[in-house]
């Protein structure tokens, strides 16, 4: 490694939301390891072990140099024992066998199949896979009750297995703002999540819907929604309403209103999806063959009161590790809760506004990261 590269001393830092951590780092090959260590970990309920590797493999995206040998992480915060034999395998042989074990266990495999649906978390996966489940279609057995969410997952299973495209999200973008400016046309949509940190594809597309009037954003969601799905532009969708009580709930969850959805995004040669009125979005037939003319796209949909937005904006932009350490951080180092409504000071238990991301990093005394070095 070269002595410049080693000159971002943030890389060292306890915290991930206090380092900068770029999307193409210098260490994937070891932090896909630690990752499928950590995943294999959740699947097995051990939070602790989940939080071990999850740590260890952000520490090392945001090193600004390749790791040469183990020595090297020495000085690293959580680079256990078990990391460290880990990490000194793959520099050594370029592999892992734990890691090479997990990957062929029926139990990771099932668990990665059954988590992969919309809708189905780790304890829903493990029951069914306890009940036997091994493959998807097993999951027909009525025996088996299935929520909306879980049968729409299903349904749409293999277009949501694709990535999406950043030109899908932009269209997608589009295709909605188009939709709410019918009812409110100066309102603001901000995309979101990965594709906001530089991503080129995701799981999914998430948006911030805004507007300096807070009574403009009254039932504008549902209309819009109404709105598109007239056109057949809808799957499916849940819509959370606004919690009266935001700052009260779960920690991890939010109040904003939010509208959990699957869009049919039409594919191929219809350029025109601005223009809603000419996109009738069904399943084209002709000469006898079907071809898909829409292509299954998970979206979620959130809406935040103007004065929120810049908490909103931080807490949806992601990456998840790195909002799990900014919260940790900011309770840890400076007893105050953090959450994508505002930021409160636990003594004085006051709201502390913000006009901007940059005015909360301020306020929480850390340097500002960009979206594109929340990468964590
Ligand atoms: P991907 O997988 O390509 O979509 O990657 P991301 O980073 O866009 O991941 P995603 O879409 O699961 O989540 C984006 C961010 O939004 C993530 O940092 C956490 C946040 N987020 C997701 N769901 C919720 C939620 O229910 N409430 C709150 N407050 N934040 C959420
Ligand atoms: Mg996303």
């Amino acid at each position: 490694p070269s002595s410049t590269a080693k000159t971002d001393h943030s890389a060292v830092l306890p915290y991930a939301c206090q380092r900068r951590t770029p999307l193409i780092h210098h260490n994937s090959q070891i932090t896909d390891v630690l990752e499928i260590l950590a995943q294999a970990a959740s699947f097995q309920a051990s939070e602790v072990r989940f939080l071990g590797f999850t740590r260890a493999a952000s520490m090392l995206k945001s090193l600004p140099y390749k790791l040469q040998s183990v020595e090297e992480t020495e000085n690293l915060l959580w680079c256990g024992g078990h990391c460290k034999s880990v990490i000194q395998e793959i520099l050594e042989d370029g592999v892992c066998r734990e890691a090479e074990e997990i990957k062929a266990s029926k139990h990771y495999q099932c668990m990665k199949l059954l988590t992969s649906i919309f809708g189905v978390g780790v304890r829903t996966a493990e029951q069914w896979y306890k009940d036997g489940v091994r493959r998807l279609d097993d999951l027909k057995d009525p025996k088996f009750k299935l929520t909306a969410e879980q049968r729409a997952g299903l349904e749409h299973y293999a277009d949501l297995q694709l990535p999406v495209t950043r030109e899908e999200a932009e269209r997608m973008q589009c295709m909605i703002r188009e939709a709410l400016q019918t009812f409110v046309p100066d309102i603001q949509i901000t995309m979101t999540g990965g594709f906001r940190r530089g991503k080129q594809q995701g799981h999914d597309v998430d948006f911030l819907i805004t507007h300096p009037d807070d009574n403009a954003l009254t039932g504008v969601l549902k209309k819009a929604m109404d709105w598109m799905d007239g056109k057949g532009l809808l799957l499916y969708r849940h819509l959370k309403e606004r919690s009266h009580a935001p700052y009260k709930v779960n920690r991890n969850m939010d109040g904003h209103e939010t509208c959990y959805s699957i869009f049919a995004l039409p594919v191929g040669d219809l350029k025109s999806e601005c223009e809603l009125e000419a996109s009738g979005v069904v399943h084209r037939t002709g000469s006898g063959v079907t071809s898909p003319i829409w292509k299954a796209i998970r979206v979620d949909l959130v809406v935040t009161p103007f004065l929120e937005y810049p908490y909103a904006l931080l807490g949806w932009t992601g990456s998840k590790h790195f909002e799990r350490e900014l919260r940790r951080y900011s309770w840890q180092e400076k007893k105050m809760t953090l959450t994508s409504h505002g930021l409160f000071n636990g003594e004085k238990k006051c709201l502390i506004l913000a006009t901007s991301e940059e005015e909360i990093f301020a306020h929480l005394g850390l340097e500002y990261v960009p979206p594109s070095h929340r990468n964590a």
